[in-house]
């Protein structure tokens, strides 16, 4: 009995010595309840009472020394499993990473964004209103008669008789000057739509940015100073401002506005197409009947008014020669702004 438990020490501590040993497989073959040493102890009522106490001192040094490795044997297991996760798990901190793509300001966006911001400086307000609009606010409280060229089915989108999709951002003001007293200073930023087919520079949707300003004392050398300022803020502190005579009937006088060639300083180019200067916005004093309209004493108050296209200023200044490119939102076109 004594050679039976000598030997199934040296067996179970060569087995316990394998590196990849199963511990728990081997301490249920040798230790639990169905297992050698307990059968070996099973067998003990069968000896003397001398070899009785002989024999259990060694079995009870056997289980000693099994679970001993065990326990030995457990924490080295552990110990080797933790030194190969770090090692697999091991991270180059110094390997460069991928710079994500970031996504871009579209530049209709960036310019519109530029136009606010040199406006809100000179103490404008940016007012918004609605797309869907009546025909009272777009056409007849801005002094546009019933025929004239605007007003024809052929340029705007009617929806019923009386209301349509903005053709322009004035409706806008003219409701801004219906709700507040002056001092009115506002800019009004928007999507607005025309019956026009999508070539390379037009489109059914654009984009407008319109000016107002109504106070006493408002004269056209104010729509001048402001204009220029916007002008220099915009294309440059060299940048001149040219006002030539034209018509609209929503102000008297009314101008159209050049700047001069922010590409070749007015020399004369391409972009200008050899004039030296460019066409940027329509402007004028607001007329009478649209501020008598629109609830504002003309004998007490004037103002002034200019509108622009946000797209054509944005085609101008990135050189981009077909509107759709504005629209198509081709990450080609987009990652260049
Ligand atoms: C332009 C040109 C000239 C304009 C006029 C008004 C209002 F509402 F005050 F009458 N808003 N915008 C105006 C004047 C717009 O765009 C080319």
């Amino acid at each position: 009995m004594k050679e039976t438990l000598l030997k199934m020490k040296e067996e179970a501590l060569a087995a316990l010595a394998a590196p990849d040993a199963d511990l728990e497989a081997l301490r249920i073959r040798y230790l639990g309840k169905k297992g050698e040493l307990t059968a070996v102890l099973r067998g003990m009522g069968k000896l003397s009472a001398e070899e009785r106490p002989v024999i259990g001192q060694i079995a009870n040094e056997v289980r000693e020394a099994i679970e001993n490795e065990l326990t030995a044997r457990a924490q080295q297991q552990k110990t080797a499993a933790l030194a190969a996760r770090l090692a697999a798990e091991k991270l180059d901190v110094t390997v460069p990473g991928t710079v994500p793509e970031i996504g871009h300001i579209h530049p209709l966006d960036r310019v519109q964004r530029d136009m606010e911001e040199i406006f809100i400086g000179m103490g404008f307000d940016i007012v918004e209103g609605p797309e869907v609009e009546y025909d009272y606010y777009n056409f007849q409280a801005l002094n546009i008669p019933p025929d004239h060229p605007a007003r024809d089915t052929q340029d705007t989108f009617y929806i019923t008789d009386n209301i349509l999709l903005r053709s322009q951002t004035s409706p806008v003001q003219a409701r801004t000057m219906e709700k507040r007293k002056p001092p009115i200073r506002i800019i009004s930023p928007g999507r607005v739509y025309r019956s026009d087919a999508m070539d390379a520079t037009h489109s059914p949707l654009f984009h407008q940015m319109e000016g107002l300003v109504v106070d006493k004392n408002v004269t056209m050398g104010d729509l001048k100073g402001t204009l220029e300022m916007f002008a220099k803020k915009m294309f440059g502190e060299e940048t001149k401002v040219r006002f030539r005579p034209h018509h609209f009937p929503f102000t008297e006088p009314s101008a159209e506005v050049d700047v001069s060639c922010f590409a070749c300083g007015g020399k004369g180019c391409r972009l200008c197409k050899g004039e030296g200067w460019i066409e940027i916005l329509g402007a004028g004093m607001v007329h009478p009947n649209v501020l008598r309209m629109c609830g504002i004493d003309p004998d007490e108050y004037s103002g002034f008014a200019f509108g622009m296209g946000v797209e054509r200023v944005t085609m101008l200044k990135y050189h981009i020669d077909d509107i759709r490119h504005l629209y198509e939102n081709d990450v080609r076109f987009l990652s260049q702004f």
